[in-house]
């Protein structure tokens, strides 16, 4: 007997894409997720993808296929087809960029609305939590309006350093079971 997410290890690899303005950390992510170490980034023009498999926690062995995309304002028309009917939506936040707090939530909002997306599981990462100036969880928990998110949208916020990879693996950890989850709700929705 495995536990309550063992059936999913039988499952195609997770798609995953990662979203959140540009210079929140997104690629930071990727790279500390695949490589286990810092990666000095450049500006995403476009999309990097990586396969990545979990290494840690419940998720471990759970290969996830992510889409990273380009967070810049020019970028932005591009996250509705990259976001579409994906198993997870990953939103990295910058917890020191408070001038773009809303700007970033506007932006949350479009992408939990848009139809294909409906009961997609959102994990929000409020990335940089190592500053000083960092905004605490719950303030940004607050500033992006979770809880006015569509009602079908369940979400975890996790307070993260992508830089030493802090956080990571609980919120992959948050996404997929809310991942597991939905398709058991989906499951049991297509029997009856
Ligand atoms: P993006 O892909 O969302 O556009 P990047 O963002 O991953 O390219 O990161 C943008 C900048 O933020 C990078 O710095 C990166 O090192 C930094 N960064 C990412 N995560 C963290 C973090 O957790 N803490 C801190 N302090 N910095 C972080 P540069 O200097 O290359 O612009
Ligand atoms: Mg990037």
């Amino acid at each position: 007997m495995g536990n309550s997410f063992s059936n999913i290890s039988a499952f195609q690899s997770l798609h995953i894409v990662m979203l959140g303005l540009d210079s929140a950390g997104k690629t930071t992510v990727l790279y500390r997720l695949k490589f286990n170490e810092f990666v000095n980034t450049v500006p995403t023009i476009g999309f990097n993808t990586e396969k990545i498999k979990l290494s840690n926690g419940t998720a471990k062995g759970i290969s996830c296929h992510f889409w990273d995309v380009g967070g810049q304002e020019k970028l932005r028309p591009l996250w509705k087809s990259y976001s579409r009917c994906t198993d997870g939506i990953i939103y990295v936040v910058d917890s020191v960029d408070v001038d773009r707090l809303e700007e970033a939530k506007t932006e949350l909002h479009k992408v939990t609305k848009f139809a294909e997306n409906q009961g997609t599981p959102l994990l929000v990462i409020a990335n940089k939590q190592d500053l000083p100036k960092s905004l605490p969880v719950a303030d940004i928990e607050r500033q992006l309006a979770l809880n006015e998110l569509t009602p079908s949208t369940t979400y975890h916020i996790q307070p993260a350093c992508a830089i030493i990879g802090e956080g990571l693996h609980e919120g992959m950890d948050k996404l997929y079971e809310m991942i597991v989850k939905r398709r058991k709700t989906l499951k049991q929705k297509k029997k009856r």
